[in-house]
């Protein structure tokens, strides 16, 4: 069986988010990963947002490749579109689905097998064009689904079940965001709830390519002594740049925060990200320095989390093709095809 439904019944008393609905609406069907999988937490922490934020389930669009982590969208949102792709190719699809209808929030779930090795030029490609969108990898350094190969992002040297040691070089799909011009760039751990749900929210409310590198450990395959992706190692390699709190424009929260350690992010949408550094120095709007800064700690082993950069002002895809408000699937013929007078008219201008 690949999925079991849950009860629909809940407890008249849960709290209820702007639209009326429950947490429970924003669940999906049971799930049937390992026990203890880091990808059930990041699920957890995508039902959290989504329900804090109050959006519509039904304006949110799931997308994924092939891997345990891309089974996830079945354990979540269970209300909204979703589309299951073919391995590594969840951003093709994404960004076909985007164009056509600009309206949805749009959310790629995918796996460092999906996203690092497969699927890397799909990556490469999605964030270089700036598709409005929030893409997840949840990264924990093997092949899960297909008994835990070394994945690209596994780190040179670090120790397979078996006791085989990796060889090859890592890729940190983090940093390569970066170089590839991501307008908002994150890394969390699965584990650490208050890090992540913050970091998803401010990603929604992002207009334009959002990524977070999630640490997700696999319990079945890569969470022993030796794996730099396994729970220990990651909590006491942590190094978080900010520490995180999210405000909607809509429902301002007022938190007490100490003079002198807070930094607050305008988003293109009037929402504002707060950021409560932990490094003094650390800022988020430079990308430069966030390259140099995540290999500095790599080079010692650190494993960089928080909101590692954001623009100022971004631009999505959209905005560099100068499509019309209206999303392209409500238009009509009429508009869609102009009808061969104006093809005459661009083939003549062409001789
Ligand atoms: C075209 C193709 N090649 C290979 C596979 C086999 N396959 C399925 S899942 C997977 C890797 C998944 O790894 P990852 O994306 O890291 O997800 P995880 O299971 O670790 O969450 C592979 C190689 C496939 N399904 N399709
Ligand atoms: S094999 Fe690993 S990644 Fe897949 S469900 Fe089990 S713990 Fe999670
Ligand atoms: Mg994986």
């Amino acid at each position: 069986m690949t999925y079991i439904v849950k009860p629909k019944f809940h407890h008249p008393a849960l709290p209820t988010n702007a639209l009326g609905l429950t947490h429970r609406d924003y669940e999906g069907s049971i799930s049937t990963l390992c026990a203890g999988c880091g990808h059930d937490s990041i699920s957890a922490a995508i039902i959290q947002a989504c329900f804090d934020l109050s959006l519509p389930p039904h304006r949110v669009a799931k997308l994924s490749g092939i891997g345990c982590s891309s089974k996830t969208p079945t354990y979540f949102l269970g209300h909204s579109h979703g589309f299951n792709s073919v391995h590594g190719r969840m951003p093709s699809v994404l960004t076909g689905a985007n164009l056509a209808n600009h309206d949805l929030i749009y959310l790629g779930v995918s796996g460092d097998g999906d996203s690092a090795s497969i699927g890397l030029g799909q990556f490469a490609h999605v964030l270089r064009r700036g598709v409005n969108m929030v893409y997840i990898v949840e990264n924990n350094g093997v092949y899960g689904l297909t008994k835990g190969q070394f994945s690209a992002t596994a780190d040179r040297g670090s120790k397979s079940k078996r006791g085989v040691v990796n060889t090859d070089n890592s890729i940190d799909l983090a940093a390569m965001a970066l170089q590839l011009g991501a307008s908002f760039v994150g890394r969390s751990f699965s584990g650490d709830k208050a890090q992540l749900v913050p970091l998803i929210k401010a990603a929604i409310e992002h207009r334009g390519a959002a990524f977070i590198d999630c640490i997700s450990p696999c319990v079945a395959f890569n969470n022993h002594a030796g794996s730099t992706k396994s729970f220990d190692y990651v909590r006491e390699h942590n190094d978080a740049v900010n520490r995180l709190d999210y405000m909607t424009p809509r429902a301002p929260i007022h938190v007490d925060y100490p003079p002198g350690a807070v930094e607050v992010v305008e988003q293109h949408d009037g929402s504002t990200l707060i950021l409560r550094k932990l490094s003094p120095d650390y800022d988020p709007h430079d990308r430069l320095g966030a390259m140099t800064y995540l290999q500095e700690r790599a080079a010692a082993g650190e494993i960089v989390t928080g909101l590692l950069y954001v623009e100022r002002e971004p631009e999505d895809l959209h905005t560099h093709f100068q499509t019309v408000d209206t999303p392209l699937n409500l238009l009509g013929e009429a508009e869609l095809c102009p009808g061969s007078m104006v093809l005459e008219k661009i083939n003549a201008s062409l001789r």
